[in-house]
Order: C-alpha cells, then structure tokens, then sequence
C-alpha cells in the first residue's frame, strides 16, 4: 500500500468551531469525539508530545507504533475533508504536553468548545478536568462507546456487589451482548471451557508465522525519528512489522482467526523457547490504540465457530480475554481509581532487578520472557503472568516499580489495561479485588507449560542447593513470609497444609536459600541498565 501524504495539509478553522481531541490511543473513525463532527468549522487536533513518551519511558517500538499509527489516522481523516491540526515531535513550537498543545490550539482556531473521549488513563484524565478548570470556553469528555460496557455500566453492575468477580462480569456480558448464546442459555451448555484449555505444546506442533507489516514512507520516517529523540529507551525497533492502519490491523486479524484461533484454545497457556507468538492473536495493540474495535474481533471469532472453522474452547477462550478480561479490567480501573494503585497488600519493597531490563540471568525462562520482549515489545499473557509476574510475586518486588516496568515494554500497555494486570492479577496488591488468589507457582509449572527448563543451569525438580529452581524456594519463602494475609484463604489451603508438614530444618533452608538468592539481585538504576 502506497502512503497517504503527512502532514497533511490544513487550512484555518473559522472561529467558533468544535476542536475535537484525538489522542493517541483514539485511533477509531467510531470515536464519540469524532460525533457529528462539521467539516466545514471544527478541528480534529493531533499532538505527538515528548511527555507522553518519556514520562515513563516507553520501548521504543512502542512510540513508533502510536507515532505511525496516529499519523496514518491523521492523514486519513484528511482524505475525507476532515481539518487535522496535527503538532509533530519536531514543530519546535511544540510545547511536549497535552495541555500546552490544547492551549496553544485554543489560540490558533478559537473554538467555541472543545470535545475530548475519555482517555485510556486516569492521569491524562486529570490534567484535562484540570485544564477546563482554567479554559474560558467549555471542555466536554464524552463516553468511550468503543467498549461493549460503559464506565457506567460497569458501576451498574458492581454496585452492591461483596466480590467482583470477573466470572459473573463476564456471563452478564455474553447476555447482554447475545455472544455465543442460544436463548438464555450459553452455547455449548457451559460458560467456560478454560479445562480444556491447559495444553502443553508438543514439539511437532508448529504455529503459524505472524503477519509483519514492512514499514512504508511514514512509518520509516517516524523509526527514523524515534531512534534520533529517544535512543536511550528500552527495546530494538529492529524488524519493526506492527500494522499502523486500520486495513493492515484487519489483515493482522483475518490471519489469526484463519491460522491461529482453531488451536488458540488448546495451547492458550502454552510457552516455548523462541517462540514468544504461539497461537495467539497479537491484536491487543490494535484493539488498544482503535485500529480494531472489540465488537467486530469478537463477531469474527463467533463467526468461525458458527462456520465450522474453530472449535469452542477456542471461540469461547478467546471472546473471554476480551468480552469478559479486557471489559472487567477497565471496569476495575475505572472504579478504583487512583487509590487502587496505591495499595500494596504485602508491603511488597525489594527494588526491581536490573535483569528485567538487560536479560542477563541465568534463569532461563525469565532470560527468553525478556529478550522477546526486548524484540518485539510483545509477550503472551502467561510468559507476563506466570514467569516475569509470578517471580516478582515471589521475589516480593514494589509493585509500583513493576507497574512501570510492564507499561514501559509492551507495545499493548495503556494504564487502563496494564494496571489491574499487574498490580491485581500479577501481584495481588490489591488484596484481592481482582482475583480471589495471588498467581504464585513454583518451578514445576513453568516446567510443565514450557521447554525453558531443558535449557536451563537450574533444575525445576531440585528442591534446595545450587541446582535448585530459585521458583522453588521463593515458592515456599512466599507463603511462609506471608502467612498472616494467606493461610485463611481457603484456595490455599491445600499448599499451607503442605506448608505445615515441613519440618523446621527445611524451613529454614528454604528461608536461608530465597535470603541468599534474593540478596544476590543487582537492582535497576534508572535509565543505564539496557
Ligand atoms: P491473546 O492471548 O490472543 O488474547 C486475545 C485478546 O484478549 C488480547 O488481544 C487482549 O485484547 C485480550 N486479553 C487477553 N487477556 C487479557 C487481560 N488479562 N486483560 C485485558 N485484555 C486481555 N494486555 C494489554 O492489552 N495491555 C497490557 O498492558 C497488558 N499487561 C498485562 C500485564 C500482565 C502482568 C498480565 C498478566 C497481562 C497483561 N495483559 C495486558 C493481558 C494479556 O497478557 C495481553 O492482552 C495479551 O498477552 C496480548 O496478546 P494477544 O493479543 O496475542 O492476546
Ligand atoms: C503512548 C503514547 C506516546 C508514546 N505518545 C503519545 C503522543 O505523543 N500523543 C498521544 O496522543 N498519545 C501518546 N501516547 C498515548 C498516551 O500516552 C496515553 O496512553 C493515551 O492518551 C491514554 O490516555
Ligand atoms: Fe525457570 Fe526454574 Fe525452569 Fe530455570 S528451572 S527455566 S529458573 S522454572
């Protein structure tokens, strides 16, 4: 495909117009903030900001993915007659902040009112109620209607409830929103097929290539740009292959529900050594920045199902992640917000290990998590939950050091998404709002899941000494440190009663090994450690 010109050109607006807000996760000709949008008077307005960028510091192929995404979008709202102010990186005009470039934009075209969609995180949210506090003409936040479930509905559903848990969300959901249903009963007779979903991949099973999309004009302008302004970020935007337009998103998610979903199911939990894509879908980007919306990705999976070309633990495994997961998720955040990601229910403080960010560590499966995140700013959710979120569980990690660390390096990570992922369901420091209990394993599940323990000096079956999976002893050091908060959940009865037969000698062999390892760990110094 040939690229649609950038910038593209603007006349000015005649005054009194709406200025219309397109941020970089907006990327939907759908947006409420595009609604009746009058050629003729209003201004979508486009910013690429230097704050947005480094405030946490994002991979780099992550910055290139919204910097080329958001340019396309511009550039195709042109092409429809549609006036795009958009302020470039380098406009050296260009005040690096959402609110300045507002401001600066208030003054160019005088709109009578400006129309913004709810942001995908709480902070951009407060500085825009923030800015109107001192705006002279009004600032409007209309719903994100991109999502099956409001913030309200969401409200709605969780008010007066004791638990929240994300299994009834989720069946109220398929109701609703008439997915997999017969009547009022599910298809199928059950809701939830995730039994059949534990697969280990067998080394004979080969999954299909992910589609890669080589960069056009645009996009080699925008890597040429991110390497010269950001070369100290983590990540290599070697290979960069992410689609930037709705039409190559739509190819990306043709392939997978074609070549991946009949067996997504099946080896959903899966991982192996150098294979970081497997059977899944890599759409969250897409689906997280607008160039998909959930609604269509979910009726092209029941589509497959209905036609016959994917069985349904595959279907209803994967419209769960994102009717049931990816809406709970938002929900919790929006509810919860800001106090949710202050808590820190194990007064967990062990400063983030320096591995994280360049990969050199001799524990196999964290080394491969990390490399392929380094590469392609992308990781399954097992490789995120169960090796790089489990060890920092275990390893009693500030949670708020590993929040930043997860919205840095993923090219899917926006606040609304990533937060209740890490804090609730990798770290359990919310005590519990999101799962009933912490995702801890020990070595033996990373083994059973993966091939990463072949290859690695340690042992998954060893228990204690050099070769011992340090999985294995953080293990038990986890639930023997954090008795109190733990031992009454009746979902660990079954390891605190395991717990209890140990006897004093390997207690404290398990508390003197994880000591040691913990000891051991070099922490991140900002910014000098990839
Ligand atoms: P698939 O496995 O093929 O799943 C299909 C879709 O379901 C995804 O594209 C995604 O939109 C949705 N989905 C699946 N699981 C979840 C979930 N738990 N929450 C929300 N949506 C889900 N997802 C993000 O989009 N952004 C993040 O920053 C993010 N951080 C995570 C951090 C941790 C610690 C964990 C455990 C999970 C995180 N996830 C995040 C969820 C999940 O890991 C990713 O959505 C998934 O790996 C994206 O790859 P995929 O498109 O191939 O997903
Ligand atoms: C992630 C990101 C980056 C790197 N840069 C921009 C930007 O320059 N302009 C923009 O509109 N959005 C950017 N984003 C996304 C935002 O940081 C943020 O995630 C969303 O706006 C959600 O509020
Ligand atoms: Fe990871 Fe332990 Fe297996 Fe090594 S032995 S790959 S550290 S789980």
């Amino acid at each position: 495909m040939s690229a649609p010109p950038f910038p593209p050109p603007t006349s000015p607006a005649p005054p009194g117009g709406t200025l219309r807000l397109v941020l970089g996760d907006q990327l939907s000709h759908s947006l409420s903030a595009l609604d009746g949008l009058d050629p003729l008077r209003d201004t979508v307005l486009m910013m690429e900001v230097r704050d947005e960028a480094t405030h946490v510091r994002h991979h780099a192929q992550k910055i290139a993915l919204f910097f080329s995404a958001m340019r396309h979008f511009a550039a195709e709202l042109a092409a429809q007659g549609i006036r795009v102010d958009y302020v470039r990186l380098d406009d050296p005009a260009n005040s690096h902040s959402f609110t300045g470039e507002i401001a600066r934009a208030v003054v160019r075209h005088a709109p009578a009112r400006i129309l913004a969609t709810e942001p995908g995180e709480w902070r951009v949210e407060d500085a825009l109620l923030a800015l109107r506090e001192e705006l002279s003409i009004p600032l409007e936040i209309a719903p994100d209607t991109r999502f099956f479930a409001t913030r309200g509905d969401f409200e709605r559903w969780a008010e007066g409830r004791r638990g929240l848990r994300m299994e009834f969300f989720y069946r109220q959901m398929r109701r609703d929103h008439a997915l997999l249903m017969e009547g009022e009963e599910p298809v199928g007779g059950r809701w939830n097929f995730d039994a059949e979903n534990r697969e280990a991949l067998p080394a004979t099973v080969q999954p299909p290539a992910p589609p890669r999309f080589a960069p056009d004009a645009i996009t080699a302008e925008v890597l040429a740009l991110t390497a010269r302004e950001f070369p100290s970020h983590f990540g290599t935007l070697d290979g960069f292959g992410w689609a930037v337009t709705r039409e190559d998103a739509l190819t990306a998610l043709d392939h997978f529900i074609a070549h991946a979903l009949p067996r997504f199911g099946d080896y959903q939990d899966a991982m192996r050594a150098g294979d970081p894509f497997l059977f899944h879908a890599i759409l969250s980007p897409y689906l997280n920045i607008g160039l998909l919306e959930p609604r269509e990705v979910c009726a092209a999976a029941e589509r497959a199902f209905h036609e016959g070309a994917a069985p349904l633990n595959a279907v209803e495994g994967f419209i769960r992640q994102i009717l049931g997961w990816r809406e709970y998720v938002r929900g919790i955040y929006w509810l919860k917000m800001p106090d949710y990601a202050r808590s820190n229910h194990f007064n967990a403080t062990r400063p983030l290990p320096r591995f994280f960010w360049h990969g050199q560590t001799d524990l196999a499966c964290l080394a491969h998590v990390v490399a392929e995140t380094r590469d392609h700013a992308y990781a399954h959710h097992i490789q995120r939950l169960m090796v790089i979120g489990n060890f920092a569980l275990l390893a009693g990690l500030d949670p708020a050091a590993v929040e930043e660390w997860f919205l840095v390096v993923y090219a899917d990570a926006v606040e609304w998404v990533e937060l209740p992922n890490v804090h609730g369901m990798a770290l359990f420091a919310d005590g519990g709002v999101l799962g009933s209990k912490p995702y801890a394993a020990s070595g033996a599940y990373i083994d059973r899941m993966s091939d990463y323990c072949a290859g690695c000096r340690y042992s998954p079956k060893e228990k204690s000494g050099p070769k011992a999976c340090p999985f294995n002893y953080l293990y038990w050091d986890f639930l023997d440190r954090n008795r109190e908060t733990l031992a009454r959940n009746p979902r660990l009865a079954m390891p605190y009663r395991n717990l209890a037969r140990f006897d004093e000698a390997r207690r404290h062999t398990i508390r003197a090994d994880a000591a040691r390892f913990l000891d051991a760990l070099e922490p991140a110094q900002a910014g000098r450690d990839w």
